[in-house]
C-alpha cells in the first residue's frame, strides 16, 4: 500500500478545473486539453489529493488578462466565434487576425473560456505562493509560453507563465524562469527581455527553418543595447533530436545550479512541457519520465518558492505520468510511489505498459538517434559560464 502523508514543514497547493479540460482545439490537433484529465485521475488513484491543499480554480479577470495583453487582442479574442474561422483551404494560416483562426491557434467553441481558466490556474498558483500558503503551487493547466502580448502562437493564447511571473515581482525580487519544454519559451523571455528581476533559461530543440519556433540560440541573451539591464538574463540551451536522461540531467544541473548561485533567485518559475519525454507525438528528445522529473527534484532542492506549469506534451499518457511523478516529487512522496499503476485508476487501459516509468523501447518504436555530442554539450555550458559573469545581484 501506498501510504500518503502531507509533508511536515511544508505546503502544496494543487490548483486545477475540470470545466478547462472539456474543450477542443478540433479532431486532430495535436492540443488535447483531457491530457489534464487523465493526469489529474492518476494523481487521485494513488492517492496524493491527501498531502495537498486542492483548489477549484477560477476564471482570470479581464483586467488581470490586461495586466500583460493588449485590450485589442483581448477584445478579440472574446468576441471571435470558429465561424471567423477563414476558409480558405489551400492557404489556411492567411488573413489571421492576430494569428487566430489558423491550424495552430485554431477558434474554438469556448476559447475564451479555456484561456481565462488557464491563466486562473497560474495565478492562482502565484498568489498561493505569494501569500506564503504554499511553498510549491502545482499548475498543470498553464505553461502556455508562446502567447505574445497581442498574438497567438504555437497552441498559446494568453500567456500564464507572464501573468504569474508578474504577480511573483510584486514581492519577490528576483524571479527564474526555467523551461523544459521541447520549445523554445519565446513569449516569457520576450517579455521580460528588459529587466534584470526576471532570469529566463530555455532547454529545447533548435533546428531554425525547420522546428518551431525557430529562436532561441545559444547567442541570444537578451538584447544588448546600452542600458538594457536585461541584457544576459536570458539563457538558451539549444539541443539536438535524441538527447539522454544522462545528458539532461547533467547539463540542467550544471548551469541551473550556476544560474542558482550567480543569479539568487527568491522565486522559481518551473514550465515542465512534457513534449521533451520519449515517444512525444511532436517532441524529438529521449528523455524518460526519470530523467525529466529529475529536474523538478533538483529545482525543488534548491529550498525556494516554486509555481510547477504545464505546457506541450502529446501523447497523453506519457504526459499524465510525468506530471503525476512530478506531483509525488513536489509532496515528497516519489521515494516509495509504486510504479505499478493502480488497479482502480480510471483510464488505466490508457496506460499500456501499466507502470509509471516506460522503457525507451516501451515509448517509442525506435528510439531516436543521438544528434548530441559531448563536445557541444560542454561548450554550452561554457557558453552560459561566461554569459553569468556578466551577471550580478
Ligand atoms: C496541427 O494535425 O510549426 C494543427 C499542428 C492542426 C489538424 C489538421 C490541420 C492540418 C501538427 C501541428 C494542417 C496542420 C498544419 N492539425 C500545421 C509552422 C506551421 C504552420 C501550421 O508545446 N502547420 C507552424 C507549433 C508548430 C508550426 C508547435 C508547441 C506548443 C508548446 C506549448 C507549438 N507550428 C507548421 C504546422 C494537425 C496539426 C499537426 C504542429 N504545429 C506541429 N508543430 C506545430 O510549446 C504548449
Ligand atoms: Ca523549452
Ligand atoms: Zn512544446
Amino acid at each position: 500500500e501506498f501510504n500518503i502523508v502531507r509533508p511536515k514543514g511544508y505546503t502544496v497547493s494543487y490548483h486545477a478545473t475540470s470545466e478547462m479540460e472539456k474543450h477542443h482545439f478540433g479532431q486532430t490537433h495535436p492540443m488535447k486539453p483531457w491530457r489534464l484529465t487523465l493526469t489529474k485521475s492518476l494523481v487521485t488513484a494513488y492517492g496524493m489529493p491527501f498531502a495537498m491543499d486542492n483548489y477549484n480554480t477560477r476564471h482570470a479577470t479581464y483586467e488581470e488578462l490586461n495586466s500583460f495583453h493588449s485590450s485589442d487582442y483581448l477584445d478579440y479574442l472574446a468576441t471571435a466565434a470558429p465561424e471567423d474561422q477563414p476558409r480558405d483551404l489551400d492557404n489556411p494560416d492567411k488573413d489571421v487576425k492576430f494569428n487566430l483562426g489558423g491550424s495552430d491557434c485554431p477558434l474554438f467553441h469556448g476559447l475564451y473560456d479555456y484561456c481565462s481558466m488557464s491563466a486562473g490556474t497560474s495565478l492562482d498558483a502565484a498568489r498561493k505562493i505569494c501569500n506564503k500558503q504554499s511553498d510549491i503551487a502545482i499548475a498543470w493547466g498553464g505553461g502556455l509560453h508562446h502567447a505574445k502580448k497581442s498574438e497567438a502562437s504555437g497552441f498559446c493564447y494568453i500567456n500564464d507563465i507572464v501573468l504569474a511571473i508578474l504577480q511573483l515581482l510584486r514581492l519577490y525580487p528576483r524571479v527564474l524562469y526555467i523551461d523544459i519544454d521541447v520549445h523554445h519559451g519565446d513569449g516569457v523571455e520576450e517579455a521580460f527581455f528588459s529587466t534584470d528581476r526576471v532570469m529566463t533559461v530555455s532547454f529545447h530543440k533548435y533546428q531554425p527553418e525547420v522546428f518551431f519556433p525557430g529562436t532561441g540560440g545559444l547567442n541570444d541573451n537578451g538584447p544588448k543595447s546600452e542600458h538594457n539591464p536585461g541584457a544576459h538574463h536570458a539563457i538558451n540551451v539549444p539541443l539536438n533530436d535524441g538527447i539522454t536522461d544522462e545528458q539532461y540531467e547533467h547539463l540542467f544541473k550544471s548551469i541551473i545550479g550556476q544560474v542558482n548561485t550567480t543569479f539568487r533567485p527568491s522565486a522559481i518559475a518551473l514550465q515542465c512541457g512534457a513534449d521533451s519525454l520519449a515517444g512525444d507525438r511532436l517532441g524529438r528528445f529521449n528523455l524518460k519520465v526519470e530523467g525529466h522529473a529529475a529536474c523538478v527534484r533538483f529545482c525543488k532542492s534548491l529550498g525556494i518558492p516554486m509555481i510547477l506549469f504545464g505546457g506541450g506534451g502529446y501523447t497523453p499518457r506519457n504526459v499524465a505520468r510525468a506530471w503525476a511523478y512530478e506531483t509525488s516529487i513536489a509532496i515528497g512522496a516519489d521515494q516509495n510511489i509504486p510504479a505499478e499503476i493502480p488497479q482502480h485508476a480510471p483510464w488505466r487501459q490508457h496506460f499500456v505498459h501499466e507502470t509509471l516509468f516506460p522503457t525507451l523501447e516501451q515509448s517509442m518504436s525506435e528510439p531516436r538517434n543521438n544528434k548530441n555530442t559531448e563536445k557541444r554539450l560542454r561548450d554550452i555550458v561554457a557558453h552560459v559560464h561566461e554569459q553569468l559573469r556578466f551577471v550580478q545581484h
